[in-house]
């Protein structure tokens, strides 16, 4: 419940009390007043809510599920629903809320579909409908209006809307049509499966028409064009990945105004994708799926009446489209003499192309709307420099690694084969591409004309920063602006925003972002250039967090962890990475596997929506049987990546490549197992699932205590092996050592770190922990000297090595001998850059005390390496900022914290004597349970 009296600031008191009673005499009055003020507000919202003293200004920010606003396609039937408090409001908190739903945008009362009534509460976020549920295509409006403190009521806000997508298979009329050459019964070769297709088909429009919606998928992916023009151009490699023998997405589109009166034109390119290409695998022919595409045109007109067009066995279609040749590792081939003028417009004579063969939807493979925003084309960046010239070659630079395709511009000459082939680094001057392994990443281009030609490829995606152009026209120079890059990732808002006194820690952190910027491709991948770029658990599981605080990426999560329950399997094993149709490998990981309980968890504690608990909670048990399974007597003895990529292995075996690092693996996965019990008793308890905390909590003991006993003596030593930062980082981590062990074992995490110098012998594993073990252990200076290395193995060594992304190792490249020659070496991993989550929550020191930020604590980690700092993250609240400045011992920090919250500020290094909060002196006991509103802190400080 809802304790606001504590907050209530004084000078409001009286306003409140009069304005409650106010409310509770007019009644009806008010909320008819309050409507014809909603449409003034829209001109000057400020005055007119000072002037009108029963009244607030509107909540703000609403937003269906994940962060939609007003979405069409939507894909729950029962959605939730957020808003956030305003920073107009004089007041802090809500103290109720009312959410009505209705079928017309007045609300009228006969046609509310739900009315929540006044609900006494300070949710603002992740309010679950609950009317009858909602079916597919219904189309509503919802609204909110909001209390205080002192019960004064915000006017309503504008009405939202949301449109809900295709939620069955039953509600497709539509058929998967594909090119009949292709047909499994003619057992196509994979070169013609990889050779795109191109579907039409035209049809009449009678009447005005009110509204068109297109419901599209694909098994591959398609690009749509309606009367020529493309349907979304910005959105790329729909309809994305998932498991496709479980389920396919499908994307809604607002098509009303692509149509015309009379004859009208539905088109498609479909290619094969993740589908049916080379994905990990190093045989084509393992990929013998031919790809099919699935459309849904309903047409709604202005009488009432409505109109269908699906895919059906009327549609034509063609393989000798320009396209000849695409492939997600491999690239694209694109040949101008096949180029078909107008082929997506009505006046095209198709009369050459084939009729389509159709197969029927399967009713074990779900298709569903797709519940996160599709990848796209978010930014252009130009070439930065041209590197080098010689032999009709010529190199460009971005200056960034990055991901996406190039867009090229340049000459050519009739019958000449221009070819785009891309790098991420130069070794030793020349064009590296050995690391994309067996992935060729290169586009070709066959020229019908002399001239110049613009080209972009459809069907692939490179991860890249250099950009090789040969076979152009020779007479020409070639010039910066023959190639653009065209910046793909799934979209999500990017809001990092930390930025401090130091540049190289800045180019850490900038690099980072485009780290998730480059893996963030419709799932999490490990990396994007080289023949992998796959759903890695593991690395997931450490990137989550940090990820929250750097971009809206909640609906990202939540819409993999779908796909990761779907790829369970029965006896309770996670795939190492997912969509995982194959289990080539067939072992799940320790550490990789536990994405499974520690996904859910995190994003829990980030958002506070406890349906991503709900949702997860089966599966987080049902990986809990497999850790079962894989143990005796409480000690795990699952497979393991290990910490994965330690720095300095020390290799035992002959042959090993000591890529797994040198951590028990037993001891890991034993952790591990602890780790995943324990938050699944943290969901249990959030859940209400108490029948099955005394079974979970007897495990949980029973999993630390072999663990204590099998590999630690009295002193914490490791009993045997090699005793590594990992080993006590876990220990530690995952609270396994017992209280009063605690101090002994941050000693020897520290003593191991000495021996190395102060630098890290982490890897995917151990890395993560470190900031959040030793900053709870009051050693943050020790994150410090680890954070500012300069040297190998740290993060500033990839910094002085020319990184514009982190690496897949401590060492992939260096200025001076250039690529590592370790075959799995990507420049474009995110994992270790985990370390971005301490940005947030250590040198700013910004963390929820409660899930979703409800309550927040500030505790900036300062150091004398750093003279400021500054940055926020965007709560489920609204902002919560920090920007904190240190000259000579004297702290000015700015403190901004969201509406609807309160934050406790801690500042262990602060002298309180004379500290002042907003200009006046406050015991440290003062700077607790802070509302919402901007703080300025002066003080001096001891570092
Ligand atoms: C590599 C991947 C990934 C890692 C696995 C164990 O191939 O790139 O990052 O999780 O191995």
């Amino acid at each position: 419940m809802f304790k606001a009296a504590r907050f209530k600031a004084a000078r409001f008191k009286a306003f409140g009390l009069k304005a409650t009673r106010a409310f509770t005499r007019v009644g009806l009055t008010l909320l008819l007043v309050s409507a014809v003020f909603a449409c003034e507000t829209k001109t000057n919202n400020l005055t007119v809510a000072l002037n009108f003293k029963d009244s607030l200004p509107p909540v703000e920010s609403l937003e269906v599920g994940e962060g939609f606003v007003n979405p069409i396609g939507y894909y729950e039937s029962e959605p939730r629903f957020s808003w956030i408090i305003p920073n107009s409001w004089h007041s802090n908190f809500q103290s109720a809320y009312q959410l009505q739903v209705a079928t017309n945008s007045e609300f009228s009362h006969n046609k509310l579909v739900w009315d929540s009534e006044k609900v006494l509460s300070n949710e603002t976020s992740w309010v679950r409908y609950q009317g009858a549920p909602l079916q597919s295509r219904t189309k509503l409006f919802w609204r909110v209006r909001a209390w205080d403190e002192n019960d004064i009521a915000s006017i309503w806000s504008e009405p939202q809307t949301i449109e809900i997508g295709l939620l069955n298979n039953a509600d497709w009329q539509a058929q998967w049509i594909g090119h009949p050459d292709t047909a499994l019964d003619k057992q196509p070769s994979q070169a013609l499966i990889a050779t795109p297709q191109y579907f039409r088909k035209s049809f009449d429009v009678t009447d005005d028409i009110k509204q068109a919606r297109l419901y599209i998928t694909a098994k591959g992916l398609f690009k749509a064009h309606i009367n020529g023009l493309e349907v979304s151009p910005n959105d790329v490699m729909t309809p994305g990945w998932t498991p496709y023998d479980k389920r396919f997405e499908s994307l809604t589109y607002d098509v009303t105004t692509l149509l015309q009166s009379g004859r009208n034109t539905l088109a498609t390119i479909l290619a094969g994708g993740w589908y049916s290409g080379r994905v990990f695998d190093q045989f084509e022919s393992d990929h013998r799926k031919p790809p099919r595409f699935l459309a849904q045109l309903e047409i709604t007109y202005g009488n009432g009446s409505t109109q269908t067009i699906v895919t059906d066995s009327t549609w034509k279609s063609t393989q000798q489209g320009p396209i000849r040749f695409a492939s997600i590792y491999d690239g694209e081939r694109y040949d101008q003499n096949l180029e078909m003028s107008d082929w997506a417009v009505s006046s095209f004579d198709d009369e050459p192309w084939q009729p389509v063969v159709t197969e029927p939807l399967d009713s074990s493979v779900a298709i569903r709307p797709k519940r996160h925003a599709p990848i796209r084309i978010v930014e252009e960046m130009p070439v930065k420099s041209i590197v080098s010239h010689k032999n009709n070659t010529v190199i460009f630079d971005f200056g960034q690694n990055m991901v996406g395709v190039p867009r090229i511009r340049v000459p050519v000459v009739a019958g000449k084969e221009i070819r785009v082939r891309v790098a991420e680094a130069l070794h030793k001057g020349e064009f590296y591409t050995e690391n994309y392994r067996s992935a060729k990443s290169e586009n070709r281009y066959v020229a019908a004309e002399t001239g110049t030609v613009e080209y972009a490829p459809t069907f692939t995606y490179h991860g890249y920063r250099y950009v090789e152009v040969s076979g152009f026209d020779s007479r020409q120079a070639p010039e910066k602006n023959w190639v653009t890059a065209l910046i793909q990732h799934s979209d999500v808002g990017l809001h990092a925003s930390f930025t401090s006194s130091h540049n190289k820690l800045n180019k850490l952190a900038e690099n980072i972002v485009w780290g998730l910027r480059s893996n963030f491709y419709d799932i999490p991948l490990d990396c994007p250039q080289r023949d992998e770029r796959l759903g890695w658990t593991g690395d997931a599981q450490v990137f989550v967090t940090p990820s929250m605080y750097m971009a809206d990426v909640y609906g990202f999560w939540s819409a993999w962890l779908q796909s990761v329950r779907e790829d369970q399997r029965e006896d309770g094993a996670i795939p190492l990475y997912v969509p995982d149709a194959k289990w080539k490998i067939d072992w799940a990981s320790s550490g990789w596997g536990d994405a499974a309980t520690i996904i859910p968890w995190q994003l829990y504690i980030a958002t506070g929506d406890k349906s991503i608990l709900a949702d997860n909670y089966d599966m987080m048990k049902q990986w809990l049987e497999h850790h079962k399974l894989k143990s005796k007597n409480y000690i795990s003895n699952m497979n393991t990546f290990g910490d994965w990529l330690q720095p300095y292995p020390v290799i035992n075996v002959e042959g090993d490549n000591g890529n797994r690092g040198n951590t028990d693996f037993n001891l890991i996965g034993t952790a591990y197992f602890a780790y995943s019990v324990n938050l699944t008793i943290k969901a249990a308890e959030v859940l209400g699932q108490t029948e099955d905390l005394a079974a979970l909590n007897d495990l949980h003991g029973n999993i630390q205590q072999s663990l204590l006993e099998t590999f630690f003596d009295q002193d914490l030593n490791l009993k045997k092996g090699i005793p590594t930062q990992t080993t006590y980082l876990l220990g530690l981590g995952y609270d396994l050592f017992p209280e009063e062990k605690r101090d002994l074992a941050v000693e020897k995490l520290i003593e191991l770190l000495r021996d190395a110098d102060f630098h890290l012998r982490t890897g995917f594993l151990g890395t993560p922990l470190l900031s959040e073990v030793l900053q709870e252990a009051g050693r943050s200076d020790v994150m410090y000297d680890l954070l500012f290395k300069e040297t190998y193995p740290s993060w500033f060594y990839s910094i002085n090595n020319g990184a514009t992304t982190t690496w897949e190792r401590w060492n992939s490249y260096s200025l001076e001998d250039g690529f590592n020659p370790q075959g799995m070496n990507s420049l474009n991993h995110y994992a270790y850059g985990t370390v971005s989550r301490w940005f947030y929550e250590g040198i700013l020191g910004i963390t929820p005390i409660e899930p979703g930020f409800k309550k927040i604590r500030i505790e900036p980690q300062f150091t004398a390496k750093l003279s400021r700092a500054s940055g926020g993250y965007k709560t489920p609240n609204g902002e919560v900022r920090v920007d904190w400045e240190i000259l000579e011992n004297q702290l000015t920090m700015k403190v901004t914290i969201p509406k609807n919250t309160t934050a406790d500020i801690i500042l262990a290094q602060a002298d309180y004597d004379g500290l002042l909060l907003n200009g006046v002196g406050v015991k440290p006991s003062g700077i607790e349970s802070l509302p919402a509103g901007n703080y300025t802190i002066v003080s001096t400080v001891s570092l």
